[in-house]
């Protein structure tokens, strides 16, 4: 059983918003053709709270877009964006997802990121989405969204890794490419066995 996880697709990550990915708006069309014909829909929702670890404001002299060594490992710290009940965390309103049978929301942790669907950024943390997913009876997942080398990134290899097929459609995907982060992200996936097409 194949479900699609359209990730990220939020107000911040779109053009005018905090952390805008580079026509981020662009996929929506084909992303919705995807939910309209698929059987199951998934959709993730970056959900921080304000003050969150991942902001550089939180840190002194700190400046977005640097990194940062937090006790589960080096992180990117990025301008304040998705904090809980604002307009930049609700999803873009040419997201056409009534048929989203689940939102699940990450990044909640004060303390950890949470690229990835399934693990916080230790890596080791579950959201609980594996089991939702084995409970279901899926086994195979299709990923587009926002941004592809990070939360698309990190829940594909995730996925791939716990024994999902997994495919990233790369096209109804885009990137923020931080110091080649698209290439290695591209690198990952591939190593981890994720198709990428
Ligand atoms: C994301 C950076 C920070 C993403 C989320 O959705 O790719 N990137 N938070
Ligand atoms: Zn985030």
């Amino acid at each position: 059983m194949q479900a699609l996880i359209v990730i990220d697709i939020q107000n911040d990550f779109c053009p005018g918003g905090a952390l805008a990915v580079t026509q981020g708006d662009a996929i929506l069309p084909g992303v919705n053709t995807l939910m309209a014909e698929a059987d199951h829909v998934i959709l993730t929702q970056d959900w921080h709270p304000a003050g969150h670890s991942s902001f550089a404001s939180t840190h002194e002299d700190r400046a977005p877009f640097e990194v940062t060594q937090m006790p589960y490992g080096a992180q990117v710290l990025w301008p304040d964006h998705c904090i809980q009940g604002s307009i930049g965390a609700q999803f873009h309103t040419g997201l056409q997802y009534d048929r989203a049978e689940l939102i699940l929301r990450k990044g909640c942790n004060p303390a950890i990121d949470s690229y990835s669907a399934f693990f916080e950024n230790d890596r080791t943390t579950p959201t609980g989405l594996e089991g939702y997913l084995r409970s279901r009876g899926i086994d195979e997942l299709v990923m587009v969204g926002l941004a592809l080398d990070f939360c698309v990134h990190f829940s594909a290899v995730d996925a791939a890794r716990l024994g999902f097929g997994v495919t990233v459609r790369e096209e109804l995907c885009r990137a923020i490419d931080l110091d080649g982060s698209l290439a290695e992200a591209r690198a990952q996936m591939r190593a981890a066995g994720v198709t990428l097409r």
